[in-house]
């Protein structure tokens, strides 16, 4: 069996990789990292140039960022069904893209105060943050699951954002975004990473 390694903080977009992880049903072992010096070392830097979180090893590879960790490991289960078959991809790769780009700068901006000037908009990937919304909602109002009628790695990602938008406010508590979040976060593997997250995070707490 190939090796698997996560490595994370429970404070962190780790989470949505740990989601995954855990979809995937396949052995793995946890390394935590603090945010500062531990993240920024030779060694960490290694595995991941940017000094983040999350990062996965499996075997040989490497897999950073949270879109390409929930591609990545959907494929190594096809057995799972975690994606759609090669040929019916579209809407999983389209909101997935969606949500790794314009959605993700969109709501990182308008948390920091800044609004795309009107003149602009056209320039800019994700022309406007009101747009944004309206496009999310109608992605996950279209189909019970953002890829169709199916769970897919895709809802671990976009559920995620909205997820952590809701929580943080920086996404607005529209209907459609509530129902989708609840639809796709009902499910063993979330609750099983939600639970191992918890720990972790009271562990880094109690070390203090
Ligand atoms: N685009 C990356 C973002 C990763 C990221 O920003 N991670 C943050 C935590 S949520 C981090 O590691 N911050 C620590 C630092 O930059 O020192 C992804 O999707 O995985």
């Amino acid at each position: 069996m190939t090796e698997l390694t996560l490595y994370t903080n429970p404070m962190s977009r780790g989470r949505i990789a740990r989601w995954m992880v855990e979809e995937s049903g396949l052995p793995y072992s946890t390394e935590i990292l603090r945010f500062g010096p531990p993240m920024k070392s030779g060694e960490y830097r290694a595995v991941n140039p940017m000094g983040k979180v999350p990062a996965i090893r499996h075997g040989k590879t490497i897999v950073t960022e949270c879109a390409a960790i929930c591609s990545y490991l959907a494929d190594a289960v096809p057995e799972r069904q975690l994606a759609p078959a090669s040929h019916a991809r579209g809407s999983y790769y389209r909101w997935l893209f969606f949500a790794a780009g314009p959605l993700e700068a969109a709501v990182s901006n308008r948390s920091l105060g800044f609004a795309v000037p009107d003149d602009k908009r056209r320039t800019i990937g994700y022309g406007c943050f009101e747009d944004v919304m309206d496009t999310l909602e109608i992605a996950v109002s279209t189909n019970p699951f953002i890829a169709g009628r199916s769970f897919s790695a895709a809802d671990v990602y976009v559920g995620s954002h909205i997820g952590w938008g809701l929580s943080f406010g920086s996404i607005e508590k529209r209907p459609a975004f509530v129902d989708y979040l609840a639809r796709v976060t009902d499910r063993p593997a979330y609750r099983r990473a939600t639970q191992l997250d918890d720990a972790a995070m009271a562990d880094l707490h109690a070390q203090e």
